[in-house]
């Protein structure tokens, strides 16, 4: 007679479109809140904030105030640490979510922290040494409280790097500084040192390939009083030479005192005849060497180097002082290579150069000597160059002169510096007792040297120092750039480490101060701490191994850290953060690369670009390309740029134009996106993204006074906004599928995350709706519906495909669900059909931007809540957002969200500015940022008034008009603007509820002034 009345379709049973959320969890997402601590240990050892410069590599800081990973000597490694964990019986790798699946704890490379010695005993600064320890997140700055009652003192830490929105330069500086505040909490005076120790870290990883001498020395000026760090080049070795050993020349046939595990190195050393021609000659000795690729099972390249293995050697004697070897193949640290064991641990390896032929490779041993020790020949690499080659290992004393050590990706200096002129207790070397001011050991062995300062604290006294920790590593050898060496932009301005602390001792007054009131004016908002606290944190990437500046000044990233090169287009469209708060960034890459090197005859931008050129284009990106054209022209002071790139710009969008045809507004056949595939037919994702690239070409022409060109992209454009419609299924958008490509994967009647990007994409620059708001709203609706799981467990359990960005007990929005059934069953066999199911923070953040532009604050701001609890410190690290490796671009789209809940929108040629606060507009503030200068915006409105004010806390604002919201039912007749005692006339015009407001000539907001407006 009934039923069933369950849903029959798989995503409706597993996602429920009532969502049942927690009331007080909802309520959370509009309130202020309180800012967000940590003190429990084990959320402490997740967080790894980043607290270098940009540009600069990757400094973490753990919540207890270690600062680890170090990823800043160029090894160009994929993710923070390499390596696979099991998850649901499968080795997950990092670009898969390890790093989610089990974050990574602090571990120490080498010697390096902070202590306070009091009568004799060395209490360090972490959780080591105190008992209770708060940690307090507010990017790019970090705050740690020590408080032990069996210690006499309490201490404070304030740790950064100079982070000062739209002045690139001084935020990209190999550097963090560490200020610590001891306040003597006894009753008795306190003497008490406060104590830095660093390890000589220069040519850590390839030391045992080089010989020479590590040195340290103490320099003091009118500024600083620092520990430097350095390596020198020496070939000579002390005692006499004896006869040298083969320990193996792999002339037989088997590996006999080698143990073979895997697949890849096959059952003995090959014959050289018999490696395939086109690995080109090895140049091994003899007639047989090891060589993983040709020994590895597989009918191709790509099949041989998926295979793995390793071959390890018999424990043997060090007898001599060096072990020397051909070695060739991959170039992937620690996973293609040779290793030396001494007791169980890698003490010593060295990876081949992505290249067949083999050349000389030593480890120096001398300080092993008499010891134990174990080679370990080394494949983990299933990708390109996953091989090694080995051949002819011989022990030997004869000194090997290593010119070479200049060249070492991890040569060049470190520093540790308090920054004041005070008396310090420094030490080149902390195992003498004589407080030397020079020391230098061996390339093999340890040089810790420290830097301090003795306080005499009285009862409730307080007294700062403050350090600071540099780093000039200039030899970086882009693994995304066919291992060119294209160094780094830190070494064209500075020489070495101790440079860099010596900009900051003699600039840290204006370093630390702006970068404080940027926080301050960050935080001085009505928006809800933890939403400020997420939309920021991402902007961090451009402080870890993501993101470069190679030495001719060109910025060039990854999509995660080492994962996926050359600033992708598709990727990288999403990010929001760099062109807000530092333009010049993206200016950089637009102008530069998109722009410049990665375009093609044909106007095409190439979706990865190299060091001189660029692969093929991709729809999304080529449209997201020029729609980042469009903002970073809006956050410009003039129309110089523009004007500069504006040719290519056009052409760009005549590209896409061509893809369109008919010129119908709707673009057809293979459209290439961020999904990794191209797919087929008419895609509202694609062709909204393609309406928004044609009015942000309709403006920008405007902007330059080619009013043909803007009128032929408004004419597409008026159609598109009706073509588009065609894909809408009644409820929201679709792909109407290309029945000539029904082979192709895509997401036909699916609900996609990306159904309306482009809309989103467009109010980001102010461009208003692209076609019929109400459908659209109603789109973002079913993707709440249809697309958020406040648990994706169940679902992740039925649909298992796909990476792990997201987790049982996580909330998420999914990528695409098919809620009304229609699924083509042919998207299935394309290995990319794993992304619908999975949930990835930068797609998530661009709808929740959406959402919040159109009102829907409950789903939006769930969306970006979401993410926050799934990175709270307790699971994981706050400030990794995983996609495809670790610190992906894409999650940089948070930022979109501040956008969106302050209703910004800008275009400094025009000195226009204007703000519609989605959240709370009866009494609203927040920082915003422009061309020239930044600051605060505050408003508070009712049915009869709406007075605002802009503060400049730093620069200048440029201004001709204003655009602001009344609220409903508020007809105002009259504004008033002033600043200071000085009247600013304006004319006022109303729309709806929107007012502009026009000044008779450009007025500039210096530093420190206010502009006070007034509706009524
Ligand atoms: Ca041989
Ligand atoms: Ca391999
Ligand atoms: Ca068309």
């Amino acid at each position: 007679m009934a039923g069933p009345f369950e849903s029959e379709n798989e995503y409706l049973k597993l996602i429920p479109t009532d969502k049942k959320l927690d009331p007080v969890w909802m309520r959370s997402l509009v309130e202020r809140g309180k800012k967000e601590t940590y003190s429990d240990p084990s959320a402490l050892r997740h967080i790894g904030m980043p607290v270098g410069g940009f540009f600069a590599g990757t400094l973490y800081l753990s919540g207890d105030g270690r600062l680890w990973l170090w990823d800043i000597f160029n090894r160009d490694q994929e993710g923070i640490n390499p390596r696979n964990v099991q998850y649901k019986a499968q080795a997950v790798p990092t670009r898969h979510g390890a790093n989610y699946l089990e974050p990574a704890a602090p571990k120490p490379r080498f010697a390096q922290g902070f202590s306070i010695r009091l009568g004799g005993k060395d209490i360090p600064l972490n959780s080591d040494g105190f008992k209770n320890i708060t940690f307090r997140g507010e990017y790019p700055r970090a705050l740690i409280a020590y408080h032990d009652e069996s210690i006499p003192v309490a201490v404070k830490l304030e740790a950064f790097s100079p982070f000062i929105p739209l002045n690139t330069e001084d935020s990209s500086l190999p550097a963090t500084i560490m200020q610590y505040t001891v306040k003597n909490t006894s009753r008795k005076t306190v003497s008490v040192d406060l104590v830095g120790h660093l390890q000589n870290a220069v040519c850590l990883d390839t030391g045992m390939n080089s010989t020479g001498l590590r040195r340290n020395r103490v320099v003091r000026n009118e500024n600083l009083s620092a520990l430097v760090c350095e390596a020198k080049p020496v070939g000579e070795t002390k005692g006499q030479e004896r006869p040298d050993i083969l320990y193996e020349d792999f002339e037989k046939d088997v590996y006999e005192q080698w143990t073979a595990e895997g697949e890849s190195f096959g059952k003995g050393p090959i014959l050289m005849k018999d490696i395939p021609d086109y690995q080109g000659h090895v140049r091994g000795k003899g007639k047989r060497v090891v060589n993983s690729h040709s020994t590895a099972p597989g009918g191709d390249v790509r099949e041989k180097d998926q295979k793995t293995g390793t071959l390890t050697s018999k424990p043997f004697k060090i007898e001599r002082k060096f072990i020397t070897f051909l070695i060739g193949g991959g170039a992937h640290q620690g996973r293609t290579c040779m290793n030396l064991l001494v007791d169980g641990k890698v003490v010593a390896s060295h990876t081949g150069k992505n290249h067949n032929q083999m050349g000389p490779g030593f480890f120096h041993v001398e300080k092993f000597e008499g010891q134990s020790g174990v080679l370990q020949i080394v494949d983990k690499e299933s990708g390109g160059w996953g091989n090694i080659g080995v051949d002819q290992i011989v022990f030997t004393d004869k000194p090997i002169v290593n010119t070479k050590l200049l060249d070492q990706r991890d040569f060049g200096t470190m520093a540790l510096a308090l920054l004041d002129s005070g008396d310090d207790t420094a030490s080149a070397n902390r195992a003498d007792d004589g407080k030397p001011k020079v020391a230098q050991t061996g390339l093999t062995d340890e040089l810790v040297g420290e830097v301090g300062r003795r306080l005499q604290l009285k009862p409730g006294e307080t007294e700062k120092v403050t350090f600071a920790i540099a780093w000039h590593f200039p030899n970086f050898y882009a693994r995304g750039c066919r291992n060119q060496l294209v160094g780094h932009h830190y070494a064209g301005r500075f020489a070495s480490a101790l440079d860099v602390t010596k900009y900051l001792g003699s600039n840290l007054e204006r370093l630390a101060g702006e970068t404080r009131a940027w926080v301050e004016t960050w935080y001085d908002s009505t928006l809800p701490y933890w939403f400020l606290d997420r939309t920021m944190a991402n902007t961090s990437i451009l402080a870890t191994t993501t993101c470069y500046r190679f030495k001719n000044g060109r910025v060039w990233a990854w999509e995660g850290i080492g994962c996926c090169a050359g600033t992708c287009t598709h990727v990288w469209q999403y990010a929001q953060a760099p062109g807000r708060l530092f333009p010049e960034v993206e200016r950089n890459v637009r102008e530069r690369v998109d722009f410049g090197l990665s375009m093609h005859a044909d106007g095409g931008i190439g979706m990865r670009a190299h060091l001189t050129g660029s692969n093929h284009p991709a729809h999304d990106g080529q449209c997201g390309r020029i729609l980042g054209a469009y903002r970073e022209h809006q956050m410009s002071k003039d129309d110089a740029f523009l004007k500069r790139i504006w040719p290519n710009v056009k052409r760009a969008m005549e590209y896409m134009i061509k893809t369109d045809g008919n010129e119908d507004g709707m673009v057809e056949g293979a459209q290439a996106n961020t999904l990794d595939a191209a797919w087929f037919g008419k895609i509202s994702f694609l062709a909204s993204l393609y309406l928004a690239a044609l009015r942000a070409c309709e403006a920008m022409a405007t902007d330059v006074d080619d009013a043909d060109f803007a009128e032929r992209c408004k004419a597409i454009a008026d159609r598109g906004a009706e073509k588009i419609l065609e894909t809408w299924n009644g409820e929201y958008f679709i792909q109407i599928e290309d029945p000539a490509h029904k082979e192709a994967i895509g997401t036909g009647p699916g609900c996609y995350i990306d159904q309306v990007y482009g809309q989103s994409w467009a109010h980001q620059v102010g461009l208003g709706h692209l076609f019929d708001p109400e459908k659209q709203r109603s789109a973002l609706n079913a993707l709440y519906k249809y697309n958020f799981v406040p648990d994706v467990g169940p679902f992740r359990e039925a649909f298992s495909k796909g990476r792990w960005y997201a987790v049982a007990g996580d909330a998420g929005l999914l990528m695409c669900t098919w809620p009304k059934g229609g699924q083509n069953p042919k998207f299935k066999h394309h290995w990319q059909y794993m992304y619908f199911n999975e949930c990835m923070s930068g797609f998530e953040w661009q709808a929740a931007s959406h959402m919040i532009m159109e009102g829907m604050l409950k789903e939006g701001l769930a969306i970006g809540r979401a993410i926050h609890d799934r990175y709270n410190a307790a699971l994981r690290n706050p400030y990794n957002e995983i996609e495809c490796s670790d610190h992906y671009s894409r999650s940089m789209a948070s930022y979109g969200s501040f956008i969106a809940a302050s209703g910004f929108e800008y275009h400094g040629p025009k000195g226009h500015i204007g703000f519609q606060p989605r959240l709370s507009p009866e009494n609203f503030r927040s920082a915003f940022t422009s061309a020239e200068g930044w600051g605060r915006f505050a408003q508070k409105r009712n049915k009869n008034q709406l007075k605002a004010e802009m503060e400049v806390q730093w620069g200048s604002l440029n201004l001709k008009t204003i655009a602001l919201e009344v609220e409903k039912g508020h007809q105002p007749h009259k504004a008033s603007a002033q600043i200071g005692s000085k009247t600013v006339p304006v004319k006022l015009a109303l729309d709806d509820q929107r007012v502009t407001l026009t000044m008779d000539a450009n007025i500039t907001i210096a530093k420190g002034e206010k502009l006070e407006l007034e509706i009524s």
